[in-house]
């Protein structure tokens, strides 16, 4: 049976992008790519854009929100849009006393460490958030043919910021809580599940083209722990969005012993960092999926011969593939040089042209 149809349904253009062909495992005339946090890192444009408005602030801002995702698709040529936002947008729009901390990332002020402080998250309605509705709608208009990716945080990373209260390193208090008290952990994974349900339908339905599931840091799991206690909810996640016709992308950092899993979760596309090769990813994601990734963002700072011989390493491994996204293996540091980005997406292109 069909799915709901969104609102704005892709242009023939957009369904016929190299970066939704890869996406379905479909042939494509170059291996598309883009990077993750390519919007709203080293380009010179987005920081005097940003100039005195805090990050929180400028997420809820439509027109701005459309000029930083259309910045580096202008610059780069990418094969795709991510929409500027954060993994902590849906929580703050709901009403949870949260902060982004330049220089630090999201804090928040109550911490979540027992049943009762789980009151502070309520479900999403696309009321809460008219400027995601109105940005997306905006860069649909005007990004023509280039798919535009929605995004949400994985439970699992979601909940690191709200038991820790902010960015942490061990994560010990969510496995604390993880290991200790499985019923609230239970319950406060089931609750952010339905809240980035809520956000990626919003995404979607206003136009979307595509969304990542950003489980980050969920590589600091064992297998074992991923599969009892992260990946039921993750799984609701993708499943509450798998009747749109739209590739769902799975995406940690150091989840080599994970990639399995985090495809039978529901991905179509898993993204991998660069600590394994992509052939390798394949083995242990198996047949039917995508993959995206891989190359060390550290490699941006190397010469141009080393950058296209590590770039040219990516795509032949990627080959091994169904479908291969290139992207780098975890986000754009922020002193990388947006020429070498430009040319990196130059040099993809041409090699990879079929
Ligand atoms: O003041 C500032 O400019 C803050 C810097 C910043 C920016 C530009 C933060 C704070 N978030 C963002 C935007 C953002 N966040 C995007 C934009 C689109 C793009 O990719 O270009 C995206 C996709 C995110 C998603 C995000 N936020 C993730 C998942 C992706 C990843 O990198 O693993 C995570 C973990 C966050 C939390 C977060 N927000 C900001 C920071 C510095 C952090 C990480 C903090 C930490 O280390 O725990």
């Amino acid at each position: 049976t069909p799915g709901p149809t969104p609102s704005a349904a892709p242009s023939a253009a957009v369904r016929d992008s190299a970066f939704l062909r890869a996406c379905r495992r479909e042939p494509v005339p170059h291996t598309p790519v883009w990077f993750m946090r390519q919007a709203g890192r080293s380009l010179p444009e987005y920081r005097k854009l940003r100039e005195g408005i805090a990050m929180l602030d400028s997420c809820m801002m439509p027109d701005l929100i459309t000029e930083i995702t259309l910045q580096p698709v202008r610059r780069h040529k990418v094969d795709a849009a991510i929409f500027f936002s954060d993994i902590v947008v849906p929580l703050k729009a709901i009403g949870m006393d949260l902060d982004i901390k330049p220089g630090v990332g999201p804090v928040v002020a109550q911490p979540i460490r027992s049943k009762a402080d789980l009151a502070q998250l309520r479900d999403l309605t696309p009321e809460d958030v008219p400027y995601v509705t109105e940005a997306v709608k905006q860069l649909t208009a005007e990004l023509g043919g280039t798919p535009l990716i929605g995004f949400a945080g994985a439970p699992f990373t979601l909940a690191s910021y709200l038991v820790e209260g902010g960015p942490s390193k061990n994560h010990e208090f969510t496995k604390a809580m993880m290991y200790g008290e499985p019923e609230l952990w239970a319950a406060l994974l089931d609750r952010l599940a339905d809240i980035t349900s809520q956000f990626l339908k919003v995404q979607i339905e206003a136009g979307a083209s595509a969304v990542q599931l950003f489980d980050s840091w969920a590589g600091a799991l064992s297998i074992a722990d991923y599969r009892a206690s992260v990946m039921p909810a993750s799984a609701k996640v993708l499943a509450s969005v798998a009747s749109y016709d739209v590739p769902r992308i799975h995406f940690g950092v150091g989840t080599g012993e994970l990639l399995g899993a985090m495809g039978e979760a529901g991905a179509d596309v898993v993204g991998v960092d660069w600590r394994i090769p992509l052939d390798d990813a394949v083995r242990r994601i198996g047949p039917g999926k995508a993959v995206q990734g891989n190359l060390d963002p550290a490699v941006l700072f190397t010469p141009d011969a080393t950058l296209r011989a590590k770039a040219d390493e990516v795509l032949a491994a990627g080959r091994a593939a169904e479908g291969h996204i290139f992207n780098l293996g975890h986000g754009v540091l922020p002193n990388t040089d947006p020429e070498r980005l430009t040319a990196l997406v130059e040099h993809v292109h041409s090699a990879s042209a079929r």
